[in-house]
């Protein structure tokens, strides 16, 4: 790891590096999307070059997929796969439940399909994702372009009995363009402040048509490992 690394990218690398000595040979292993994830993939590829380690790699974003090929990962899908022994991802908030929420980078569905396909579920995160309530980071909702103005406006009147501390709801935007997830579909971020339920939100969330995903993980990860920039390592179970 060159030495001239930002605190952050050292605390994301040091979680990325101890993640990435839990994958085995004959693994098959999901790759989350994000910074601290590409640290991962890119660990994972110093193994396969440097120990001859290999295992199959299904990726969660085709961003992770390019960088995982050109590390020189294979890379299956998930169907070819069926079920993973781990997924390791990163997060942008996370609890003393372990409930995340995720979705920052777009890839929230794709990340919540890898991540309940799999044994285990292992987050990879600098300290400043650690929260005591959820919410200060916008919740990403995935929904489909159709008449995703009507699915916005419902889920904004759900919110209204919900507890949280703000209700604005935005449509993700890609420059002048709205934000399309490898799906195709669109991204509205929730300003919800402070997440009161977490669990009955993703619920309601979920209920909604045109919602497609939400990106609350709940009782979906199973260790939070949180790197810091002088290279420790702490373990949340
Ligand atoms: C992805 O990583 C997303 O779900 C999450 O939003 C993002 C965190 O990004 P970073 O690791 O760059 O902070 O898994």
């Amino acid at each position: 790891m060159s030495t001239d690394l930002s605190p952050i990218d050292k605390a994301k690398y040091a979680a990325a590096r101890r993640a990435s000595e839990m994958v085995e040979d004959g693994m098959r292993v999901g790759l989350g999307t994000g910074s601290t994830a590409a640290w991962l993939v890119r660990c994972l590829g110093e193994r396969v070059r440097d120990e001859g380690l290999r295992f199959r790699a299904v990726p969660t974003s085709t961003r992770t997929a390019e960088l995982a090929r050109e590390v020189g990962i294979e890379v299956v899908s998930l169907g070819d796969a069926g079920w993973l022994e781990l997924t390791i991802d990163g997060a942008d908030e996370f609890d003393a439940d372990l409930s995340l929420i995720k979705g920052g980078g777009g890839a929230l569905l794709h990340e919540k399909i890898v991540a309940t396909a799999s044994d285990q579920m292992v987050v990879i995160a600098d300290a400043a994702k650690e929260v005591d309530t959820l919410g200060r980071f916008p919740l990403p909702v995935e929904v489909i372009g159709f008449g995703w103005q009507a699915t916005q406006a419902l889920i904004e009147e759900a919110l209204a009995s919900l507890d949280v501390d703000g209700r604005d709801t935005k449509l993700r935007m890609d420059g002048d363009a709205p934000y399309t997830t490898d799906e195709g579909n669109r991204i509205l971020d929730l300003q919800l402040g402070r997440i009161g339920d977490p669990r009955q939100m993703a619920l309601v969330l979920n209920q909604i048509p045109g919602v497609v995903e939400n990106g609350l993980f709940i009782d979906i990860c199973d260790r939070v490992m949180i790197g810091h920039s002088d290279g420790r390592v702490e373990t949340r179970d």
